[in-house]
């Protein structure tokens, strides 16, 4: 008999039934591979029932310190691990996986410019495409984390043709979670009681937080939307520039948020999201909302377990309007700028 009450779950109470899920997890000894893979083992990505087997990339000068991952994972315990390997080679670290978490990339510093983290990171994503489109499972599920996430994940998808464009992916739960707290804060609610938020366009800092469509404590978004002083003046920037205002804090960018939000993408786009609720994610557009096609662009998601859904039928208010096109714009000029620098 357990002597753990019902309701107490620990990281290592895990009940392995499900077939194994092979994860390929990219810049594994970095800041956000590091916080975020203790989480992956624990079952908290796929589910409490599903074994992992980890397969971590990492540049050669980093395999060190990916061994010293490797041995605190070890010793952790966790029952839902099968098996780790760790490389620096891109196919080998994709072999049959059935999901791709792609972190591997530099982070922005101080002065660094959107074409220069572009010129950094983009190619990687590249070489990762035409890793994936070779060695991984059919059904592998592909989410970019590495920035500019939309971007990269534009030229992921141009590296990997044959890979269906619904399985790839780019994150912007990190905003949405950040518009969550700063609207639950506003209303003086849990953020439980807040739902239907949605995250618009680029992951930078034209991303759009739409709370028109929102509940929030049993009210109507569109009530805190009217005070458009503080939307604009507060709410919009709060959640646009917290990624630089965390950077001034901290020193570093986004760790423990930020691998929070990989693990919430992945689990809801794999495990379904809560009903009656739906998310935010970059996926592929082909016309929604006069988005144009062929961008990876944020939107609100739904999913089954068995892939994203965009929410259909939601009215787009004026201001909403404007705030979405700005993000698009910003979309098409990075989409233009991978393609002058030839990588799709
Ligand atoms: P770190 O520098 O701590 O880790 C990155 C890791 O990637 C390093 O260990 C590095 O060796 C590895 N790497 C570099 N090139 C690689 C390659 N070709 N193959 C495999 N591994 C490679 O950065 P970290 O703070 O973990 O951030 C990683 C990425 O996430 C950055 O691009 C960062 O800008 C981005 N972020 C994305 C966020 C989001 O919400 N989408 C928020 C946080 C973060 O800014």
């Amino acid at each position: 008999m357990s002597i753990l009450a019902p309701d107490v779950v620990r990281e290592t109470d895990a009940f392995p039934s499900a077939r194994p899920m092979t994860v390929t997890v990219t810049g594994a000894a970095g800041q956000i591979g590091y916080t975020l893979l203790f989480r992956v083992a624990a079952g908290l990505m796929f589910g409490a029932d599903t074994p992992v087997n980890l397969r971590l990339l990492e540049i050669p000068s980093a395999m060190r310190a990916t061994e010293g991952v490797v041995m605190e994972l070890e010793d952790c315990g966790f029952p839902l691990l099968r098996d780790i390997d760790i490389t620096s080679d891109p196919v080998r670290a994709f072999e049959g996986a059935n999901a791709g978490v792609l972190i591997g990339a530099k982070p922005r510093t101080v002065g660094m410019e959107r074409a220069d983290l572009l010129a950094a990171n983009a190619s990687i994503f590249a070489v990762h495409g035409r890793a994936i489109s070779e060695a991984a499972a059919d059904d592998v599920r592909v989410v970019v984390v590495g920035n500019p996430v939309n971007a990269n994940a534009l030229v992921l998808a141009h590296h990997a043709p044959d890979l269906p464009k619904q399985q790839i992916t780019a994150v912007s739960r990190l905003d949405h979670n950040r518009a969550v707290f700063q609207l639950a804060r506003r209303a003086g609610v849990p953020t439980s009681e807040v739902s239907r938020l949605a995250i618009w366009g680029n992951h930078s800092s034209t991303m759009y937080p739409d709370i028109t469509h929102a509940v929030v404590g049993g009210r109507s978004g569109a009530e805190y939307a009217a005070d458009t002083m503080w939307l604009e003046m507060e709410f919009i920037p709060s959640v646009a520039n917290r990624g630089s205002a965390i950077i001034e804090v901290r020193g570093q960018s986004s760790q423990g948020s930020a691998a929070f939000a990989t693990k919430e993408h992945m689990y809801d786009w794999f495990c379904g999201t809560r009903p009656g609720d739906w998310t935010s994610a970059g996926v592929w557009s082909s016309g929604e909302y006069g988005i144009p096609d062929g961008l990876v662009c944020s939107m609100p998601v739904t999913s089954d377990g068995s892939g994203w859904t965009v929410v259909e039928g939601l009215n787009i208010d004026p201001l909403s309007r404007r705030y979405i096109d700005t993000s698009i714009a910003d979309l098409l000029e990075e989409r233009e700028m991978v393609k002058a620098m030839g990588l799709i």
